[in-house]
């Protein structure tokens, strides 16, 4: 899955594809170096960040998504907001990828059974701006596994069918870094739920942080793609059906060599 923030302000490309063409562009380069799926969001998610209105979020991200969708691309819409994905599925996105797991709008889990397509329900504890005190946890790996588990069951409560359900630990979302490797190393007890696994590693602060220089002082983001390579082998491995990647081509050659490995395997 690759990445098209519409967005002025995202972590790592906010500002790059904001005009529509930009971004429509950018989704059909990714689509060229791998992507099976591009994922057009128009709300930052980044800690501090503040909401965007409902008519700019439909304004940036339902045109990109409508010629996308039209050039063929198989599009996700990255959003909290039902309306969006109800007009976003309509304009002929295939997935719903919602950061809050259908806590940020209580509408979200009825529009996503209405539509059919797969939902990606985030492990999720709160808005931007309060996310980062909320990363509290006792045994995170559990934790998560358990309030993934509570949305699973609301969601399908809701009217959601079991086959459209896709679980992600969110990454970054209320975790610190020591959090985020404990669920890179969980990936296996995440997939005992039963649901395929999106894995958001690309480019995020616990990277930058663990290979900070002698001065302690984060890698910048972009110097991050190769750990987020890493990230994406590992993660492959260990059975996670996606990756949310920005830079896709090396990615998507990391998928397959973990695909390669796994197939071996199973054939032993
Ligand atoms: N991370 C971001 C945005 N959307 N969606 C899912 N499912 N999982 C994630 O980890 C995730 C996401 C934030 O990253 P960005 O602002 O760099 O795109």
């Amino acid at each position: 899955m690759g990445v098209v923030n519409v967005t002025p302000d995202s972590f790592s490309d906010g500002g790059l594809w904001f005009d529509p063409a930009a971004a429509v562009r950018h989704g059909l380069e990714l689509v060229e170096q791998g992507a099976d799926i591009v994922d057009v969001g128009g709300e930052s998610t980044r800690p501090g960040a503040a909401r965007v209105s409902l008519e700019e979020e439909l304004a940036r991200v339902e045109p990109v998504i409508r010629e996308l969708s039209r050039q063929g691309v198989t599009v996700s819409v990255d959003t909290m907001r039902a309306e969006v994905a109800r007009v976003a599925v309509e304009a002929g996105a295939k997935l719903v990828n919602d950061v809050s797991g259908g806590l940020a709008d209580p509408d979200m889990p009825r529009v996503v059974a209405a539509s059919g397509v797969p939902y990606v329900v985030m492990h999720w504890r709160g808005h931007s701006h309060t996310m980062d005190s909320r990363a509290v946890y006792g045994d995170v790996v559990a934790e998560v596994r358990e309030e993934l588990s509570k949305r699973v069951a609301s969601v399908l409560a809701e009217g959601v069918a079991e086959s459209q359900i896709v679980l992600d630990p969110g990454l970054g979302f209320s975790k610190n870094p020591e959090h985020n490797w404990a669920l890179l190393a969980g990936i296996g007890q995440l997939a005992e739920l039963g649901y395929p696994l999106l894995i958001g590693a690309s480019r995020k602060r616990f990277l930058g942080r663990l290979l900070a220089g002698p001065d302690g002082s984060p890698r910048p983001f972009d110097g991050s793609d190769d750990a987020t390579l890493a990230v994406t082998a590992i993660a492959a491995h260990a059975g996670a059906w996606c990756v949310r990647v920005h830079n896709v081509a090396p990615n998507a050659d990391a998928v397959r060599v973990a695909a390669a490995v796994r197939g071996a395997r199973a054939r032993a």
